[in-house]
């Protein structure tokens, strides 16, 4: 895509290209308008006569009419990942600015039961400061990526002291920072690592993709091979979960920036999207079209903040997870071409009680195959397929970041393609990511919401 890892300075030219909106954001549009919410107008019209807004340049009086506002952005970073699981009980809602139906709270769940299977849980490192992705090398090294710009390498069950050397610099700025770390498909011939960031500045930055040699100890040939587009200023809702699909393709989650969340629907923009890739960042000639000007990268669109991905290879699904809003997370089985409804569909609300939008569904918008109401803030997700938890075969374990009883590892069962039960496992830890290891194990990455150093990477296994 981007040739070299020249420094961004500015927003990049925005395309002059027409936005074929679905009926459902005009209605939700008329819908905010009618129950007087401040609405985030500035994304529908990125690509047109309104390019000034979408270069970032939210002026003061602009700003009241911003989406959810800086408040609620704050509010938004305060509650994000989704603490809201106590605030979100029915009792709890305070409609705010003219939303709030009950009708949306007919959605609220029950949490899952605690899980029946005794787990050991052996710490392999600890004293991580938000460790976001788990990565395995052929040799038995495993990589974790610190939120704040490391690379850190447990080898032999111990954590390196130093970190892998050569990696970028990232912006470290609210949710942003690392993401997720992971190995070329044939990485024991080539040594190529890839690595999700965010990169730029607070008034310029974009999810980036880099790839480079790993000789064990310094990443060296960094080369940016992909970055969302356009630029945002918010450090909000970047995606950053990678994964290869079926196909050998690079797919990367992308977040709808937090206050831009029409992006999602916005084609001319790889916001709130999955985006699909060669691995040194070229485009597939396969990819799906989302229409006249939609971007060539895009494989999916109409995703919030997905945080999870993982191609199951025994179903031959791509299943992402995202975080809704206030509820409305959601399991989505990735699908070319196909369009997953935020903002327009959500069984979510916003974190002030109101409704984000009347429907739960439009023509055109692929449903969640599952979704929480209240939100469990999922990140991490694996496909279980080993020996050591055989009843576990084939079920979706993601790992689950809200507060309270939500903050856990959640089994989700599976029954062919669809979720038949859930429960919860090393429940009060904060899981952003989970993988199955080559032996069979289930790891995880626990952490520290405000980023004290009590990040760990844990080992379960059965306990016989
Ligand atoms: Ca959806």
């Amino acid at each position: 895509m981007r040739e070299g890892d020249a420094p961004v300075k500015s927003a990049p030219p925005l395309r002059d290209v027409g936005i074929d909106a679905p009926r459902a954001i005009v209605q939700l549009l008329g819908y905010r308008f009618q129950t007087g919410q401040r609405t985030p107008i500035m994304a529908l019209f990125t690509a047109k006569s309104l390019a000034f807004l979408s270069a970032g340049l939210c002026a003061a009086a602009m700003l009241s009419a911003c989406s959810n506002s800086e408040d609620a952005e704050a509010s938004n970073d305060a509650v994000e990942d989704a603490s809201a699981a106590a605030g979100a009980l029915p009792g709890a809602l305070v409609p705010g600015g003219g939303g709030g139906d009950p009708a949306l709270q007919e959605t609220m769940q029950e949490i899952a039961p605690e899980g029946e299977t005794a787990l050991s849980v052996e710490t392999l490192a600890e004293g991580l400061v938000n460790p976001w992705g788990l990565a395995f090398l052929p040799n038995g090294d495993m990589l974790v990526t610190e939120r704040e710009g490391r690379i850190r390498i447990i080898r032999e069950g111990a954590l390196v002291d130093d970190p892998v050397a050569g990696a970028p610099e990232p912006l470290v700025w609210n949710q942003g920072g690392y993401f997720d770390v992971l190995p070329h498909p044939d990485f024991a011939e080539n040594n190529i690592l890839y690595l999700s960031y965010a990169h730029g500045t607070r008034e310029g930055n974009a999810t980036r993709v880099v790839r480079g040699v790993f000789d064990g100890a310094t990443l060296s040939d960094v080369e940016t091979i992909y970055e969302v587009t356009p630029l945002k200023d918010t450090g909000h809702h970047f995606g950053g979960r990678m994964a290869w699909g079926g196909d050998g393709r690079l797919y990367l989650t992308t977040g709808d920036g937090g206050r831009y969340q029409e992006r999602a629907q916005d084609m001319a923009t790889s916001f709130g999207a999955v985006v699909r890739l060669n691995e040194d960042g070229s485009l597939p000639a396969d990819n799906p079209t989302f229409g006249p000007g939609s971007l060539p990268e895009l494989y999916s669109k109409g995703h919030r903040n997905p945080q999870g991905l993982v191609y199951d290879a025994g179903r031959g699904v791509l299943w992402s997870n995202e975080h809704g809003p206030r509820g409305g997370d959601e399991i989505n089985d990735v699908q070319a071409g196909a369009n997953y409804g935020w903002p327009a569909a959500t069984y979510g609300i916003n974190y002030n009680g109101s409704k984000v939008t009347p429907f739960t569904e439009f023509e055109g918008a692929r449903q969640p195959v599952k979704y929480w109401t209240p939100s469990i803030a999922p990140s991490g997700m694996a496909v279980y397929r080993g020996d050591m938890f055989a009843a576990w075969e084939g079920d979706l374990l993601v790992g689950a970041m809200a507060d309270h009883s939500s903050q856990a590892l959640h089994r989700v069962i599976m029954d062919a393609n669809l979720p038949i039960g859930e429960e919860r496992y090393l429940v009060g830890e904060r899981i952003r990511d989970v993988r199955v290891g080559p032996d069979g194990a289930v790891y995880v990455t626990t952490e520290d919401r405000g980023g004290a150093p009590v990040g760990k990477v844990l080992r379960l296994t059965p306990r016989n």
